[in-house]
């Protein structure tokens, strides 16, 4: 490690572990100090793009608030303790709490960062399994389960994603994503504004639908807002038509697809007629987005979040995918396709979970659906506070921030309060880690190696990418997975027996190879002709190229075939009946509330840094003028937003934006908990949609919660 943090100047070449989108990054260092963050030019994948949050990874790094050393919570306050302390004062009490009340008494949370990590990835599902406890969530169910159940059933594997193969198509419908700001999610680029003015370019189309005019319907050839939740109805109309008029044609796929017939007889019931007034869209235009998808040369339909956050995400997802196949645009340019990627995350899932298992058991309280030995994260609450066998009395956090990030924030806040321990592995304290007893702080991200092993597989191309660490990490500091393995030692030597004897065994394995040697062995072992090694002198991104068609060889289905009549989707449809057709309307004031994302914003964790907060408060509700006006609301007043959960206060941004009867408000705001000497909020603390956000609401087939859709009242604050 030679030349790190060398006094003079340097040019560093890494990419950004923020997002999906991987940009390549230039970073200029003099020391310990970073000079410059520009896009790299060279990079064949980014071409030199950067958002805002790429520029902030020095405020990251150079966070003087960041945690450094392990913190202990006491009555006066947090107080440094050494790396031996944390971990055995933390051993000690999961052993305890585990030995006192079961071992599902401890629950675990990991969020979102450690999708970008290589590190954390390979070391945590060893680690939640050595801690045997059913109650295991995550950010991925209030976010892509729908996928994961899809593409378990679907293609035998959770992690094989269909993406949008957009650098090709002629036509992209995108359902409830917001790729412009976002840069795209489970189908992802740098640069997606610029992506999508080159399938305009080459006389494509790009069509969106939303109950907002987004930043990318903006830009886009035609926006159709749409009632939350309606797209159920959009797909299975769209369905409905291509059969009665016989324009289904699975192309390469008939020979290893069935099910067929079955989908025809499934989308009889709902007509454009039908379905349009329940969901916003005109019959006609259901028709006409209908005949251009089918009609152009290669088309594409891609939903994310708004779909996935939607009471019949998996539903969607699945809907989606048959969309796509009966058009003949699957596994082929221009449609929807899969990654062949360098390092194979399905082959890892395979190994963990045989490519995924759903409702093996369910949850204590409400019965709802694991999924791959995780439980959906809508009961987590329900699970800390309602007594019991089984009832969660202590907490381990991995980077994530359930209190802002998840349904009914405070409450969980003050469920969390009253936990018998909480173990964080953070480098913050947040409005969650700041319940922790103990706080273990990870290296900066610039401290480590990284290699995105999850992320390139949902990547536009064939993409692989090693970045060295810029900065060599302090004396005794430790990175995610060191943190991670540690402690399993340490709990699984104070558990003594057979586990006290393997578990210097394990940790020499994963100390001894590192991740990195197992990303270089599952180098070798995947689908590109690269090393580590040639990754390593590489400093750019390497391009393998566009995607290409691999099916029916790269299914994990035991046949290679695809079944579309899925009987859980099939049966999944009665529900759909039943909250559209069987209930009888109750005509109420309510308005309905959608989430946003900002360009500036990353999740809950990155309103801290100037550079990115800076500017108009963007904590805001957006309303219709017509909204407002009916309510006597006018624009930056506040006002009150009450769900059947809470009442949160926020500043009114009145705006055509939002269709009418709906409302949105960002999420991962709500800053002003936080009662850290070591943590100034000097910035817009904004307020927590998650405060009413309810967790009753859920994809019942996936247990994805709902956070789009929420009924809520509006009114003048008082
Ligand atoms: N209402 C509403 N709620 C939502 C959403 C929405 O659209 N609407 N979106 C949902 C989605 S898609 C997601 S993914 C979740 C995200 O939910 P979470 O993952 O729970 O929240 P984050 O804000 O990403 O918090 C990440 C935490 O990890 C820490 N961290 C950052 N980097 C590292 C690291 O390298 N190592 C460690 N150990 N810690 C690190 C940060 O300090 C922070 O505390 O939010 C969900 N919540
Ligand atoms: N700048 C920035 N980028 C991010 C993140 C971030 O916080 N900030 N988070 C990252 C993460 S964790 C994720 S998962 C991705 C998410 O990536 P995206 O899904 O692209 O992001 P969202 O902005 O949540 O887009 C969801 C869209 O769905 C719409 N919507 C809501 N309800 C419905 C509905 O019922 N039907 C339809 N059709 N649309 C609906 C919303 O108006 C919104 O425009 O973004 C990632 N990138
Ligand atoms: S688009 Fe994503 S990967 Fe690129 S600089 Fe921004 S946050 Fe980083
Ligand atoms: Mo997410």
């Amino acid at each position: 490690m030679a030349g790190l943090n060398s006094p003079t100047k340097q040019t560093h070449h890494r990419s950004c572990h923020l997002c999906e989108a991987m940009c390549g990054l230039e970073i200029e260092t003099e020391g310990e100090q970073i000079v410059s963050i520009r896009g790299d030019k060279n990079d064949p994948w980014s071409k030199g793009y950067l958002c805002p949050k790429g520029n902030a990874l020095q405020d990251i790094h150079h966070d003087p608030n960041r945690l450094r050393q392990p913190v202990k919570r006491t009555a006066d306050g947090w107080e440094k303790i050494s790396w031996e302390e944390a971990l055995e004062l933390t051993a000690d009490a999961i052993v305890a709490v585990q030995k006192k009340h079961g071992n599902d008494a401890l629950g675990v949370y990991w969020g979102n960062p450690p999708t970008h990590s290589h590190g954390t990835i390979l070391t945590m599902l060893p680690f939640f399994n050595a801690l045997k406890t059913r109650n295991r969530f995550s950010a991925a169910s209030v976010d892509q389960l729908p996928k994961y159940l899809s593409s378990y059933l679907l293609f035998g594997n959770q992690v094989m994603f269909p993406v949008s193969d957009i650098d090709r198509t002629d036509y992209w419908l995108i359902l409830g994503g917001n790729p412009v700001v976002s840069n795209g999610s489970i189908t992802s680029a740098p640069n997606m504004r610029g992506r999508i003015k080159a399938i305009q370019q080459r006389g494509g189309q790009v069509v969106v639908i939303d109950p907002r005019c987004t930043e990318t319907a903006q830009i886009a050839s035609a926006h159709h807002f749409i009632q939350p939740g309606g797209d159920v109805l959009l797909l299975l109309s769209m369905l409905h038509l291509i059969f009665k008029e016989g324009k289904e044609n699975l192309n390469h796929l008939a020979s290893f697809t069935d099910g067929l017939d079955e989908i025809r007889s499934a989308v009889k019931p709902y007509p454009p007629e039908k379905v349009a007034p329940l969901i916003g869209i005109e019959a006609s235009t259901i028709r006409n987005i209908t005949h251009a998808f089918c009609a152009a040369n290669s088309a594409v339909a891609y939903g994310r979040l708004g779909i996935c956050q939607n009471p019949f995400g998996a539903l969607c997802t699945w809907l989606i995918n048959v969309l796509n196949m009966v058009t003949g645009n699957f596994d082929r340019p221009g449609g929807s396709m899969f990654t062949n990627p360098a390092y194979d995350l399905r082959q890892i899932a395979k190994l963990i979970t045989g490519g995924g298992h759903y409702n093996q058991y369910t949850s204590r309280v409400r019965g709802l659906p694991e999924f791959s030995d995780e439980l959906p994260t809508a009961t987590m609450l329900e699970e800390v506070i309602t007594p019991g066998e089984g009832q969660i009395k202590a907490m381990l956090l991995l980077a994530g921030n359930p209190i802002l990030t998840t349904p009914n924030g405070s409450r969980l806040d003050e469920a969390f309060a009253e936990l018998e321990f909480c173990v964080a592995i953070d480098f913050y304290i947040t409005e969650s880690t700041r319940h922790a007893d103990v706080i273990l702080p990870p290296t900066s991200p610039l401290e480590h190696s990284n290699y995105e092993i999850a992320v390139s597989n949902v990547a536009v191309r064939n993409v692989a990418r090693y970045s060295k660490p810029l900065f060599q990490k302090p004396a005794g500091a430790k990175d995610d997975w060191e943190i991670i393995v540690d402690l399993m030692r340490q709990i699984e030597k104070k558990r003594g027996g057979l586990e006290g004897v393997i578990a210097p065994v394990k940790h020499a394995f994963f100390s001894k190879l590192k991740p990195d040697g197992i990303v270089g062995l599952g180098l070798r072992l995947g689908n590109q002709d690269i090393t580590l090694n040639k990754l390593k002198e590489t400093p750019h991104t390497v391009d393998f190229g566009p995607l290409q068609s691999c099916l029916p060889k790269a299914l994990y289905t035991k046949n290679r075939r695809i079944n579309l009549a899925q009987p859980l989707f099939l049966n999944d449809l009665k529900r759909v009946d039943e909250h559209f057709f069987a209930e009888a309307g109750s005509e109420t004031n309510a308005l309905k509330l959608i989430g946003r994302r900002h360009l500036r914003s990353n999740n809950s964790w990155m309103n801290r840094y100037h550079r990115l907060v800076k500017g108009r408060n963007r904590c805001t509700l957006l309303i219709h003028p017509k909204d407002a006006a009916e309510r006597a609301i006018t624009d930056k007043q506040q006002v009150e937003v009450s769900s059947k959960i809470g009442t949160i206060s926020v500043e009114a941004e009145v705006s055509d934006q939002v269709m009418q009867g709906v409302v949105s408000i960002p999420h991962g705001w709500g800053h002003d908990l936080t009662d850290s000497h070591l943590q100034p909020s000097p910035y817009n603390a904004g307020v927590s949609v998650n405060n009413i956000t309810d967790p009753a609401l859920v994809d019942e087939l996936s247990g994805n919660a709902v956070m789009n859709g929420i009924s809520v009242e509006v009114s003048p604050a008082a």
